[in-house]
């Protein structure tokens, strides 16, 4: 991406990345600049407070942030950041992902971590999008384009019963 980014999509590791490139994929979809990297809470725990540190001044305004396990990346950043952070838990094959919801949905009041459902990468990205629509037309146009084509698709898949 040339422009800045004002999505940072971070996960533990890149053993997490075909779950979160759903976000990726969604943020390319709207043409809404991302960066995408490892930053992991138990295994570099130092480079992560200072990406959740710098996000904001470094021009980003949405982190999504996916984990796995022990999943402590998302809370740890939101911690240190006063961007909205949302939380991907992604499942791994032990305890179907419930391990990596629970660690991300339960924070404590005061720091808020917007958790998606187990492996919810896309709708991670549409509420990043949904955030920045907020106060940009542009994408709010776009979304209500995209809620549009949901619903011809729907129509359309209910005209195709008991043929
Ligand atoms: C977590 O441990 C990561 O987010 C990942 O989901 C999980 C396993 O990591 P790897 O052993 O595949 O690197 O911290």
């Amino acid at each position: 991406m040339t422009s800045t980014p004002v999505v940072g999509i971070i996960m533990g590791s890149d053993s997490d990345w075909p779950t979160m490139k759903d976000a990726a994929d969604v943020l390319t979809e709207f043409a809404i600049p991302y960066e995408a990297q490892v930053v992991s809470a138990h295994r570099m725990p130092e480079d992560m407070i200072s990406y959740g540190k710098q996000a904001a001044s470094r021009g980003l305004r949405v982190i999504i942030a996916g984990a796995g396990g022990a999943a402590h990346l998302p809370g740890m950043v939101a911690a240190v950041t006063p961007l909205p952070v949302i939380g991907v838990p992604v499942p791994l094959k032990y305890l179907d992902g419930m391990d990596s919801l629970l660690s991300i949905v339960q924070m404590p009041g005061g720091v808020p971590v917007a958790t998606v459902s187990i492996g919810g990468a896309k709708n991670a990205g549409l509420l990043a999008a949904r955030i920045l629509g907020a106060s940009d037309e542009t994408i709010r146009g776009q979304l209500a384009d995209y809620q549009e084509g949901l619903r011809e698709v729907a129509i359309e898949k209910g005209r195709n019963l008991g043929k």
